[in-house]
């Protein structure tokens, strides 16, 4: 009688042990991080010797992803009025204020270099 209680409460021990164990796995409800996530997004198509547009529009304060993107040629895209430089093939994150920017392709990519200009709209 004394032998079969003494089992069954080792048994209940080794139980216990594993129950602890197991409970271990479920705590790790790590969130993952969001850093800067641009909300908008614009892709600016460039090619020679023009943008796909004449004129952006994109919301004010708010993180745009900004990609320009070379159809053909090596071109570039610089804002003025803010610190923004965007090479082609490249995206940036940027949060401006209201306002019109106007750009124009940074990069010597030929004859028509010169008539590379657009607006970026912030609204
Ligand atoms: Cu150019």
């Amino acid at each position: 009688m004394q032998k079969k209680l003494g089992y069954a409460l080792m048994t209940l021990a080794f139980v216990l042990v594993l129950v602890a164990c197991g409970s271990k796995n479920n705590s790790n409800g790590s969130e993952p991080s969001q850093s800067l996530v641009a909300s908008e997004e614009l892709v600016i198509k460039a090619k020679s010797w023009e943008f796909d547009k004449a004129e952006y529009i994109i919301p004010k304060d708010t993180p745009v992803k900004i990609t320009v993107e070379n159809l053909d040629g090596a071109h570039g895209v610089l804002l003025s009025g803010a610190d923004v430089k965007i090479r082609g093939g490249k995206s940036e994150v940027v949060t401006l204020a209201a306002g019109t920017y106007e750009f124009r392709c940074n990069i010597q990519c030929g004859a028509g270099h010169g008539k590379m200009t657009a607006k970026l709209i912030v609204q």
